[in-house]
């Protein structure tokens, strides 16, 4: 397999045309253009849900999931998560352990909900929230970790995890043994919009939540869209994942490639390198051409690279740090030899930076402790890694005695008469009057 064709030149006519147009590859096929019919089938599984509660939840599950499930069986039981629990490798089990202690250290060392910074501000964890899990394409325990556990370490009361029974008509075992080993007992074997319809309009079997976070496919992710507001709060919106590794002429082209693949083998998933150096853009070319073969994933991991991945070589570091910004990716690799640290210092824009030769991306997928439910499709501009602080909300606490309110009064009454809202005014003279 050769990838000759994603090699992007600076010096070829509209390269900066074909940068952008490689950013807009992926999400052109994620997100569905206006008028297409999936708009008007997603509108109609949330009002159905909303309107018809668990009737509607059994006829999606079975009509999405193959999943013939009574209203009652929505539910995974104790003995189920246990039997779960019990199943899986004692190794993997280990593992498992390892990386929630990781992210509970993490997780609780950024937090700021617990710091009592100011008086005039008070952090309360939200009270009940939904974790979406992926079940269809590829089981994703770790998902349950990234998501479940800052929201724990927030103090977050009650969690509730849905997911669809896409193993065997059940969940996978292993997201059910992450579930039990984080004690999470609440899991619903329901998947897709009508899950997310589900956590936020309520039904007789689950309770809505106030917040709705996690990854999973575009129904998914435009559901959580759709119901966002005054219900219910969500994370960003996640797409398909992608990397963009900058590598100078220090990096290993063997390694670059491995990075790419690594991503590119979530399908949908995009692996951009952005270098200085052409040779090295063709050495990281020659790489995937010879690794992508042995992989597992190869056929979708090819597709990926041919239809959502470039290598574009700048004509300086400055440009690709310029670019690196402007293309705020989920997840930013820089492999840079001595210079990768000064190099993460000038970029604003990335969900999760991974610093030098040995921070390959599963280092923060599976282990390091910051979450990897991350911003993506140059989301990075605004949205932000899920933490345990998006777990919490804060309320402003303002308390004046009889002299503050007296020093300010005449101020706060002029504005208000400015305002033309004399009843305001007069619940601050009320007060004063006489004294
Ligand atoms: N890279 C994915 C997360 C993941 N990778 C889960 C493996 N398992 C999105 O950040
Ligand atoms: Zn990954």
């Amino acid at each position: 397999c050769n990838f000759e064709d994603i090699l992007l030149l600076s010096s070829e006519q509209n390269f900066e045309q074909k940068i952008e147009n490689l950013r807009g590859a992926i999400l052109d096929a994620a997100y569905w253009p206006d008028g297409d019919d999936r708009h008007g089938a997603l509108d109609n599984i949330i009002k159905q849900v909303k309107d018809r509660g668990d009737d509607a939840l059994q006829e999606f599950g079975s009509r999405f999931d193959g999943a013939d499930l009574m209203p009652a069986d929505f539910r995974v039981t104790a003995e189920e998560l246990k039997a779960a629990h019990s199943s899986i490798d004692g190794d993997l089990l280990k593992a498992i352990r390892q990386s929630i202690d990781n992210v509970r250290k993490y997780q609780s060392e950024i937090f700021v909900g617990d710091k009592n910074s100011h008086p005039g501000i008070k952090y309360t964890p939200i009270s009940r929230v939904g974790v979406c899990v992926p079940g269809a394409s590829a089981p994703l325990p770790s998902t349950v970790i990234m998501t479940a556990v800052p929201a724990q370490v927030a103090g977050v009361k009650e969690i509730a995890v849905v997911s669809p029974p896409r193993y065997k008509g059940n969940i996978h075992p292993v997201i059910l043994a992450a579930c039990h080993e984080i004690g999470v007992t609440e899991v619903y074997k329901l998947g897709g919009a009508h899950a997310v319809a589900a956590l936020a309009y309520g039904t007789d079997t689950i309770e809505r939540v106030y917040k709705i976070v996690g990854p999973g496919s575009t129904w998914v992710q435009l559901a959580k869209r759709m119901v966002f507001g005054l219900r219910v709060d969500i994370d960003s919106i996640a797409g398909p994942s992608e990397v963009l590794v900058v590598a100078n002429k220090d990096a290993n082209p063997d390694w670059v490639a491995a990075d790419m693949l690594s991503q590119a083998e979530h399908a949908p998933g995009s692996a951009i390198v952005f270098t200085d150096s052409q040779r090295m853009g063709h050495a990281v070319l020659e790489s995937l051409s010879e690794q992508v073969e042995k992989l597992d994933r190869s056929e979708d991991t090819i597709r990926c690279l041919k239809e959502y991945s470039g290598v574009a070589v700048f004509d300086s570091m400055e440009q690709v740090i310029e670019h690196t910004n402007d293309f705020a990716a989920e997840h930013l690799q820089i492999q840079c030899g001595g210079k990768s640290r000064e190099v993460a210092d000038r970029i604003d824009n990335a969900g999760a930076i991974f610093i030098g030769p040995y921070t390959p991306v599963a280092v923060g997928d599976y282990w390091a402790g910051p979450s990897h439910t991350l911003p993506t499709g140059t989301s990075a501009k605004f949205f932000s890694a899920l933490s345990s602080n998006d777990f919490v909300k804060s309320t402003s606490i303002i308390e004046y005695d009889q002299k503050k309110l007296a020093e300010n009064a005449d101020d706060i009454v002029r504005l208000a008469m400015t305002e033309g809202l004399d009843a305001h005014a007069k619940s601050v003279k009320i007060r004063l009057e006489g004294k």
